[in-house]
């Protein structure tokens, strides 16, 4: 039986380093970081993502407030929202909340928001940094799985890792941070094209799924031993559950958590370490 990694303790204790940042700061006299949240629309999943961003900031002491616009708010509308934040001194972190309505090209948003300020580092040259291993924002994330690996004591370098699932959100930034040097992994990186996916699972000292189809991910797909890192969040209709759904990763978890060596729980696993992340990007924007 696997053990299993607990994100919510490190992502607390990793909210506590980022409370003391924060306490620095304001002793040396500046305020206290601001993040300004966007969202766009109403979907309940989006919405409550948020709304735990909002809180999570409030507790380090990351003054933040959201903005929220209806769907049918137009792209040079949302654009001009990202303009008057990048000309707002007191703005030190803006975050425009993921997926926005069809009729918006996500891309163009994204890269109007000051590289600066980008707490999610999804603007093209904080990518590009990335990518270069220079140093520079972190995406959330993929920098909160790294930092549930390594606060598990699960080796790195040199190990095989698999990713399933190759979005701009976790798995190509993913393949990114773990190849860079000190980090030392050989990645795969799969989707939904790639033949013989279970023998190349198989392979995995540490397998990642971020390809979003709940419990997608078997035992007979899984290295006995290996790691296996959850980032799927999929709502499935549950009738006895007060909110009417429950929550289940991309992995199957009670028959794959009797193989692998680790295993992420859904929720509480990759989840909180994204909200972590993204407040010590805001730390560091404010800094
Ligand atoms: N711009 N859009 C932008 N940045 C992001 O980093 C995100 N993401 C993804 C969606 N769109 C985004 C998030 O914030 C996914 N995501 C996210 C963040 C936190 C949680 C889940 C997804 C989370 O806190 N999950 C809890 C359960 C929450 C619940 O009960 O609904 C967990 O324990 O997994």
């Amino acid at each position: 039986m696997a053990v299993i990694i607990n994100g919510k303790a490190i992502a607390a204790d990793i909210r506590n380093d980022i409370k003391q940042g924060v306490d620095e700061l304001i002793k040396a006299g500046r305020r206290p970081p601001y993040l300004a949240v966007v969202l766009v629309g109403d979907d309940p999943a989006s919405a409550s993502y948020v709304q735990g961003k909002q809180k999570a900031a409030h507790e380090v002491g990351i003054q933040s407030d959201t903005r929220t616009y209806p769907d049918s708010i137009t792209q040079a509308d949302l654009v001009n929202v990202v303009h008057r934040l990048n000309d707002d001194s007191e703005v030190d972190g803006i975050l425009v909340q993921l997926p926005l309505p069809d009729h918006i090209e996500y891309q163009r948003v994204i890269e109007a928001i000051n590289p600066d300020k980008d707490v999610d580092c999804f603007h093209p040259e904080n990518v590009g940094k990335l990518m270069l291993g220079l140093p520079g924002f972190k995406p959330a994330t993929p920098a909160g799985i790294v930092e549930l690996i390594k606060r598990s004591g699960i080796d790195i370098a040199g190990k095989r890792v698999v990713i399933i699932g190759r979005s701009n959100i976790v798995g190509k930034p993913l393949a990114s941070l773990l190849i860079q040097k000190g980090v030392d992994a050989t990645v795969t990186v799969c989707h939904s094209r790639t033949q013989n996916l279970p023998d190349i699972t198989r392979r995995a000292d540490i397998l990642v799924a971020a390809l979003g189809r709940a419990e997608f991910v078997t035992a007979d797909m899984v290295k006995k031993g290996a790691a296996v890192i959850d980032v799927g969040i999929n709502r499935v209709d549950d009738a006895t559950k007060e909110r009417g759904y429950r929550l289940v990763g991309d992995v199957k978890f009670d028959e794959v958590a009797e193989k692998a060596s680790f295993i992420t729980p859904v929720p509480g696993g990759v989840g909180p370490m994204t909200i972590a992340l993204m407040l010590q990007n805001t730390l560091v924007a404010a800094q």
